[in-house]
């Protein structure tokens, strides 16, 4: 009996010395880093690393999410996969952090963890790239690019300038080298393009995804020129497969550039952060760029701040875009009767 009672004594001392040293640790953890409590947590969970955009946008978030602005981040790097994803934003929950920020890599399959975040009362800020789900609660805002406006801006330029140096719509060979299939900038990239080859008469020889990198992108062309002829423009839905494609073309003793009456395949491109294809740009190598600005981190801090201060920011917060071109000839282009001035290359 003594012993069982001395066992039980011990056993009691035990648990009771761990519970003080847990809240001991769990007090000086408070009293320790009090500005930590200050701090809004913010779990981040980015799509990948996949582009200079990627790189840039990743960047803006983190300089815009610093201590000395008053946040604690957590960013994680989903390495494109949307299941790594779903990982760190249930990590986020388990870490019951103030904010969660998502740039979903695909816009379909997230409506089971942004409802876990939702029952847990954590607001979810969505960034860059859409959602598809017709439960609109599980985000409180969004922030991002209209992507069918570029790929609309795009085709137009490319309508306007086709026109102007007098080809003809059906002698407009061209092929779309896509983006991540299902991301919302392939979706409204490709949208825009397709409804102008159907209301123009363009001859649309192909679509394969490069991915939004450079590798794809010279792969997806070396092997699209094996298959046709006859191409005299190329769409990239992003400046990283440009600069791959301009590889695969010129490997292939192609000229790059605008003049497509003199033999030449014209290449343009989106994004205009990438330094080469800005330079590209600027030599009419890339004939144009329709801007894409990933400068979202002061957006999403602005975004916070109103939700912070008891307001209800705009669901869908839409950035201003322009097209980059050095090419001459045409200054504006026109799209829904709104005018977009061309921004020079110099
Ligand atoms: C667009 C973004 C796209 C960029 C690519 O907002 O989602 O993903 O255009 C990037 O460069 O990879």
């Amino acid at each position: 009996m003594k012993t069982r009672a001395v066992i039980a004594a011990v056993l009691l001392l035990l648990v009771t010395l761990s519970v003080s040293c847990r809240s001991s640790v769990v007090e000086e953890s408070i009293t320790e880093n009090s500005t930590e409590e200050e701090l809004i947590t913010v779990g981040f969970s980015q799509l990948g690393a996949e582009s200079d955009w990627r790189s840039t946008n990743t960047e803006s978030m983190l300089s815009a999410l610093s201590k000395e602005n008053g946040y604690n981040l957590i960013y994680k790097n989903g390495q494109q996969k949307q299941s790594n994803q779903i990982t760190a934003i249930r990590m986020f929950i388990q870490q019951e952090v103030d904010y969660i920020v998502l740039a979903p890599a695909t816009e379909t399959g997230w409506d089971t963890v942004l409802n876990e975040a939702k029952e847990a009362g954590i607001p979810v800020i969505l960034v860059d790239r859409r959602v598809d789900t017709t439960d609109k609660t599980l985000y409180s805002c969004w922030v991002g690019s209209d992507f069918e406006l570029e790929g609309q801006k795009m085709a137009t330029w490319i309508h306007d300038y086709t026109t102007m140096i007098g080809v003809a719509p059906e002698d407009i060979h061209i092929v779309n080298i896509q983006g991540s299939i299902g991301s919302t900038a392939q979706i409204g990239r490709s949208k825009g393009l397709s409804e102008a080859v159907k209301e123009y008469g363009w001859d649309l020889l192909d679509e394969v995804s490069g991915d939004f990198t450079e590798t794809k992108g010279r792969e997806v062309m070396a092997d699209l020129l094996q298959k046709y002829d006859n191409i005299n423009i190329v769409y990239c839905e992003n400046d990283n497969e440009a600069i791959g494609a301009i590889d695969a073309l010129e490997a292939a003793g192609k000229v790059v550039g605008p003049d497509i009456n003199n033999g030449e395949i014209m290449v343009v491109s989106f994004d205009g952060i990438n330094i080469k294809a800005l330079e590209y740009a600027k030599i009419g190598k890339i004939s144009c760029i329709a801007e894409c600005n990933p400068l979202h981190g002061p957006r999403v801090q602005a975004l916070i701040e109103a939700i912070e201060a008891g307001e209800t920011p705009d669901k869908f917060n839409y950035v201003s875009e322009t097209l980059f071109s050095s090419v001459s000839g045409i200054t504006s282009i026109e799209v829904e009767g709104k005018t977009y001035t061309i921004t020079p290359v110099e």
